[in-house]
This record gives structure tokens, C-alpha cells and sequence, in this order.
């Protein structure tokens, strides 16, 4: 055998050797796979182990075109988060805020919401989808979002939902003329009547953010 073949040769074999010596004992086995789950073991009273934290998330919205327009802002909404930055699915949680537009989340699922940028993607009871994008969510537990600006636009009235304004919105209004109907006050002053004809036509044909 030539004397480089016969090197060479036990080089590689000590090569192999060493690489079977160190998978057996277990130097290079993978971390285990850290699997995504609820805040659900708890050890003891305080003690959570494992879990993702979970968030404290609150938010200040405002619609439109309210009598008075000032402390009168309570409105029904539905929030989805919709991830910019991450692989997380879009979320959606519901709320009233109160009169001052302000709504909390409390002990939300960090594993639904991870850190990222979202786009806040919200829509009234009768009011148009707005979209917030940009909207960083990190580390804290609690966090506060003012969303004030621009406005939820009023006027889309319809059970159908559609995200726009357009005859069958006026048609509702129309039906509970005279009546305290949620949907059908678009101003919230307690009646449905001419003014809450006139913010519905003032918007027509007006579409929300997909
Ligand atoms: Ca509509
Ligand atoms: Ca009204």
C-alpha cells in the first residue's frame, strides 16, 4: 500500500471513530423542540412554568360624528390582530369600550399574540373596518394603544356587515325610525331619527379598509 493511502486511511478511520464516539454520548443531540402551549401548567399558586406570558392589552378608539360629542364613545368592536412580522394566525377578540373609548384585554394568550408588528384591524357594530398598521407589540405584559385618530367611520348600519355604506344602510334606519336601535343610532343620543340619516348619507357609498 502506498504510505499517503496508508495515512490518509487512518486519518479517516480516526475521524469516524471520533464522530461515533462523540454522537453516542450525546454531545451534539438536539435542544428539546420548544413547543408553543398555553398559560396552563401552573405550579403552585404564582408559579408558571413553561408558558408564554400572557398580555394585558388596552386600547382607546373613537367613533364619529357622536351627540354629545364628548363622553359618548362607548361602542361595540371586534379587533383582529393581523401579524405583520411574524407567522402568528390573525386573532380576534370583542369588547364595548366605555364612554371615554376605552376598552381592556386582560390575560390575553401571549402564544396568540407574539411579539411582532400588527396591523389593528377594527370595525364597529355600525361603523366602517379601519385599519392601524404598524402597531408594535413587544415584551411588555401590559400595554396601552391610543387609536383615536383617525376616527371609526359611522353609517354602515346593515346586519349584513358589508364594510360599506350604501341603500340597505339607510333602508335599516329607516325600519327603526323612532326606535333606540344600537345599529340604527349612529350618533348615540338615544333615537333613531333624521340625524342619523343624514351621518349615514354624508358616507355613502364610503368602503372600510379590507
Ligand atoms: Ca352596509
Ligand atoms: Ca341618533
Amino acid at each position: 500500500m502506498n504510505r499517503a493511502v496508508f495515512y490518509a486511511t487512518g486519518i479517516i478511520a480516526s475521524l469516524m471513530f471520533g464522530a461515533i464516539v462523540i454522537y453516542q454520548t450525546g454531545y451534539f443531540t438536539q435542544p428539546e423542540y420548544y413547543a408553543p402551549h398555553e398559560e396552563t401548567s401552573v405550579l403552585g399558586e404564582n408559579v408558571t412554568v413553561g408558558a408564554r406570558i400572557p398580555r394585558n392589552l388596552s386600547f382607546y378608539f373613537k367613533p364619529a360624528n357622536r351627540l354629545p360629542a364628548t363622553g359618548n364613545d362607548s361602542l361595540e368592536i371586534s379587533i383582529t390582530f393581523r401579524p405583520e412580522t411574524n407567522f402568528a394566525a390573525p386573532f380576534t377578540i370583542t369588547g364595548t369600550t366605555n364612554n371615554q373609548g376605552f376598552v381592556d384585554f386582560p390575560g390575553l394568550s401571549g402564544g396568540k399574540i407574539p411579539n411582532g408588528n400588527y396591523t389593528i384591524s377594527v370595525k364597529g357594530l355600525s361603523h366602517l373596518r379601519r385599519n392601524y398598521p404598524n402597531i408594535f407589540i413587544g415584551t411588555k405584559t401590559t400595554e396601552m394603544f391610543d387609536l383615536v385618530f383617525p376616527r371609526l367611520i359611522a353609517g354602515d348600519a346593515h346586519p349584513s356587515n358589508d364594510n360599506f355604506i350604501n341603500s340597505m344602510d339607510i333602508s335599516y334606519i329607516l325600519l327603526y325610525l323612532y326606535n333606540d336601535n344600537l345599529r340604527g343610532d349612529q350618533n348615540r343620543d338615544g333615537i333613531v331619527n333624521s340625524l342619523d340619516l343624514s351621518i349615514t348619507t354624508s358616507n355613502l357609498y364610503v368602503a372600510g379598509d379590507e
